[in-house]
């Protein structure tokens, strides 16, 4: 059970996954092999948890505060981790690179979907659209634009209120995917696009 052991597992898997899912992903052949030896460089088990991933991602930016960090990298995980099951397999780590770096609008607007749910209740509400967006502010991620918290919030609530015609205060996937992808300011503040 040594190294040479989990390098043959590693590459069935690789063949496993390439040949199943990897005419699906944006990737050319090479592309996906690249990616998957990422994959496994970091994460040899080839199951990434989500305290893992939090704390790598946390790593990864190192100015800004530690909720905010870890707050929004359960999201990012819980977009990756497609069948829920507490932990991204090489498969579903494939298919996230491929929709965060490749995907069309629909794959975007889906993964954001499950991004912006932030208390997880299957909806994405206004809160759960500011808050996201506060969060990738924090870390700085979504300055493009440059706007502040109060500008953003006052995006969402004017935008939000457009889509939420029946004032559910609540977005379904479809409603969601539909209606943010009508808003041209909304495209425009989302953290992926
Ligand atoms: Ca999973
Ligand atoms: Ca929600």
């Amino acid at each position: 059970m040594g190294i040479l052991w989990s390098r043959l597992k590693q590459r069935r898997e690789m063949r496993k996954v390439l040949s199943k899912v990897g005419p699906t992903t944006h990737f050319a052949k090479h592309e996906a092999e690249y990616w998957m030896k990422i994959f496994y460089k970091d994460v040899p088990t080839g199951k990434l948890s989500e305290a893992e991933f939090v704390e790598y991602f946390g790593n990864f930016y190192t100015a800004t505060d530690d909720r905010s960090k870890s707050t929004l990298a359960r999201q990012i995980f819980k977009a990756f981790d497609r069948n829920n099951n507490g932990h991204v397999s090489l498969r579903e780590y494939l298919m996230g690179m491929s929709t965060l770096l490749r995907g069309d609008a629909l794959e975007k607007l889906e993964w954001s979907f499950i991004l912006f749910d932030l208390d997880g209740d299957g909806l994405v509400s206004k809160e759960d659209m500011e808050g996201v967006l506060m969060l990738y502010n924090d870390l700085r991620m979504n300055k493009e634009g440059g706007k502040s918290d109060e500008q953003l919030a006052a995006i969402v609530d004017q935008e939000f209120n457009l889509i939420d015609r029946a004032g559910k205060g609540r977005l379904g996937k479809r409603q969601f995917i539909e209606g943010v992808s009508r808003s041209f300011r909304l495209l425009d503040i989302m953290p992926i696009r």
